[in-house]
């Protein structure tokens, strides 16, 4: 476990992006026609294009010397293989398991865990089809036609995003909803739109413990119980997935109908395990398998590649390039394929709770060097007629990864080749600009001369230079789906790695949600309150008068 920042790789390539800084991507680009040859990689269906980065070919051989002098090759076959990465709370770090469809073992302290996965899979897989088919029947005997997720943060993103993704493929008569927010409106909206003989819940909570989805699954619990005045009927319309059996018990859900999974699954790596549950309901056992073979073959990938061809190796040493040598703070995910508007957000969570810390794994500090960027974004096309403006003009940069795929089956045309054409302008443009020269041109070309010319000049400037991914699939299949999230996964165990982090703790979000249970019982007395900074005071003691109307 070393600091990069004493790694002999980290100063060659300080020294190295010192020497090329200068060089435009433009430049780089007419030094180099063979660019996209250089540097493009496939993989697993997808394809990578990585040449619009700041990059040479004398790059690429220090950043596969970064990786290597951090112990990534070493860390790699640790995670793997079941050994307690995540430190700080002392787990194994096994997403890798559930995908495992070639069922070799994997051993967590000296028991091999496959035969437990596959176990709730086929458990799943016997739900799914039940319900699928009509054969399970609610309380009344009516077949399901509506899902309700109650989870948040792992046990919500996850689903939510990849039910959207590949809604092509759902079934006909499943309607899905998530209720993720404490904020009563989400879950009475949508149990307004529901029939309790007909619904189907779905309690996801790892610990069974987290405040916001509780509170979601009393609402619901209750309002069925109110509908149906049946208590034995909550067996037919409550699952739970999670690892607490006895809470699962105590909220009344029968064990039989809980799907387990383990301390070695991370929330924001669940979606794989039961949590997926909504998954193989909406699309079907058989999608969901796909998806883990898609990722699996990921896996292998990751596991088995050289560093200098492997996907999430590269990806990940450019997005060190990108936020330690060029101080690009944040990462634009920027998907052209509408069904993966959420994906954005599903990697901010991936990204920013895995490697968003500032303490390194042997508990010192770190000082010298950025960890991970701010990760955002939505629908690309829709960004590009709102904050594309500042990417393109503003007075901080952005590295972006553009997605997408080159079939569109459900878009008619001539939707798909306008879509696809701004998916290539944009990180063309991202990356030549438009000098003064190319604008003079421009603005000559439309009449114009003298002081008028000159005073539109400036502001029709494009810096350019802004590096940025491609990353292009054949169609937005579980298959391809289920590569690009593992791609991306392992491409923040290379960051952390590098790093020297524990991606797989996340204590930041702890104190909040301290101060919540404190503030709550506050909320509720009648006196006011003094015990906070003169702010907090003030706005909950304002809260307060007016929720009374004081
Ligand atoms: C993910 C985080 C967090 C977690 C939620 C829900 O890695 O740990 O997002 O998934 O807080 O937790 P439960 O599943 O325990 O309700």
């Amino acid at each position: 476990m070393t600091n990069p920042v004493k790694l002999p790789a980290w100063t060659a390539l300080k020294t190295h992006v010192t020497a090329i800084s200068d060089l435009h991507l433009r430049d780089l680009f007419a030094a180099e026609p063979q660019r996209f040859e250089l540097f493009t990689l496939e993989a697993c269906g997808l394809l990578l294009d990585y040449s619009k980065n700041r990059i040479t070919k004398a790059t690429l051989p220090i950043l596969t010397q970064l990786a290597r002098e951090s112990g990534l090759e070493e860390r790699r076959t640790r995670m793997f293989s079941g050994e307690k990465i995540n430190s700080t709370e002392n787990r194994a770090v096994l997403h890798t398991a559930l995908r495992n469809i070639t069922n070799t073992p994997v051993m967590v302290d000296g028991i091999d865990v496959m035969p437990a996965i596959n176990a709730v899979r086929e458990h799943m897989t016997r739900f799914a089809n039940a319900i699928r088919s009509g054969e399970w029947k609610g309380h009344t005997g009516e077949i399901i036609t509506d899902i309700v997720n109650i989870g948040i943060g792992g046990s919500d993103l996850g689903p939510l995003m990849v039910c959207r993704a590949l809604h092509r493929f759902a079934h006909p008569r499943l309607k899905m909803h998530f209720a993720s927010t404490v904020d009563g409106d989400q879950i009475t909206g949508i149990l307004s739109r529901v029939n309790p003989a007909t619904t189907l819940f779905i309690v996801a909570s790892k610990t069974f413990t987290t405040q916001e989805t509780l509170t979601n699954a009393h609402t619901a619990r209750r309002w069925f119980l109110e509908a149906t005045g049946n208590p034995a009927a909550i067996a037919k319309h409550f699952v739970a997935v999670s690892t607490n059996t006895e809470a699962v018990t105590a909220f009344g859900i029968d064990p039989a109908n809980m799907f387990e999974f383990w301390d070695w699954v991370g929330g924001r790596y669940s979606l794989w395990s039961a949590i997926g549950l909504p998954i193989a309901l909406c699309l079907g056992p058989d999608n969901f398998q796909a998806l883990l073979a898609g990722a699996h073959a990921m896996d292998r990938h990751f596991a088995e590649t050289p560093l200098e061809r492997n996907m999430p190796v590269l990806l990940g040493q450019l997005g060190i390039l990108n936020r330690n040598f060029y101080h690009f703070p944040s990462l634009l995910i920027s998907p052209y394929n509408q069904a993966l508007d959420r994906f954005p957000s599903y990697l901010q969570q991936l990204d920013m709770e895995s490697n968003g810390k500032s303490v390194d794994l042997d508990g010192l500090r770190v000082k010298d060097y950025e960890t991970g960027p701010i990760v955002w974004g939505d629908s690309g096309i829709n960004g590009q007629h709102a904050y594309y403006q500042l990417l393109h003009q503003g007075s901080q940069g952005v590295s972006i990864d553009f997605i997408a795929s080159i079939e569109h089956p459900d878009s008619p045309s001539p939707h798909g080749p306008i879509l696809m054409a701004n998916f290539f302008a944009q990180s063309e443009a991202f990356m030549r600009g438009k000098t003064e020269e190319e604008v003079r041109i421009e603005l000559t070309a439309q009449g114009l001369r003298g002081e008028a010319l000159e005073k539109l000049l400036p502001h029709k400037i494009f810096e350019g230079n802004r590096p940025t991914n491609t990353i292009l699939m054949q169609t937005l299949s579980p298959e391809s789906l289920g590569a690009l999230i593992a791609l991306y996964e392992h491409k923040v165990f290379v960051q952390g790695t590098i790093w020297n982090l524990n991606s797989y703790d996340q204590w930041g979000v702890e104190l909040g949600k301290q101060l919540a249970k404190a503030i709550e019982q506050e909320l509720i007395a009648s006196e006011p309150v003094t015990r906070h900074d003169a702010s907090t005071n003030g706005l909950i003691n304002y809260y307060k008068q007016r929720l009374l109307g004081a």
